[in-house]
């Protein structure tokens, strides 16, 4: 199982919603790494670099006015097949469908709202961290209790 970064972002919503320290511990109770970490205002154009994949989409003016209306908080979170472990974590995009114990299925019934975003792909990963983060930011950094979180053929 190899070792992986992921862009995870709370989103404006959780942010007004003061949920930032909820999906932070949902996060590290889980048992994966926070290694980079800011708070931050979206701009139109980032959003754009961003959600490249949507901007053709006829819902992407609104996705756009909702990510720039408050600040979000970034994260790059790190450990084994991190990628997938936080879209599990995460949910469905849609909260109304997105099982009870993931954070959408347990905090919102919005589509747009849903107050986590979490890169799709280990590509789409490194994409979005290269968007939001300078190497500089990023402090990979050994765990004191790592070998109690994963046996070692896991990691
Ligand atoms: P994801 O965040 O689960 O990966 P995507 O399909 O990549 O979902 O969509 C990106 C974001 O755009 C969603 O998290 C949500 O905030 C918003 N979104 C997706 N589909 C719709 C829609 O049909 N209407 C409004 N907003 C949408
Ligand atoms: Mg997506």
């Amino acid at each position: 199982m190899a070792s992986e970064r992921t862009l995870i972002l709370v989103k404006p919503d959780g942010v007004q919603r003061k949920l930032i320290g909820t999906i932070v511990s949902r996060i590290e109770n889980k048992g994966l790494n926070l290694i980079a970490m800011k708070m931050l205002q979206v701009t139109p154009e980032l959003s754009k670099q961003h959600y490249a994949e949507h901007v053709e989409k006829t819902f992407y003016p609104d996705l756009e006015g909702f990510i720039v209306s408050a600040p979000v908080v970034a994260m790059i979170v790190e450990g084994p097949e991190a990628v997938s472990v936080m879209r599990t974590l995460i949910g469905s995009t849609n909260g109304r469908e997105a099982a009870p114990g993931t954070i959408r299925g347990d905090y919102g019934t919005s589509r747009q709202m849903n107050m986590i975003h979490g890169s799709d792909s280990v590509e789409s990963a490194n994409r979005e961290i290269g968007i939001y983060f300078k190497d500089t930011e990023i402090c990979s950094y050994d765990l004191a209790l790592g070998s109690w979180t994963c046996a070692r053929d896991e990691l």
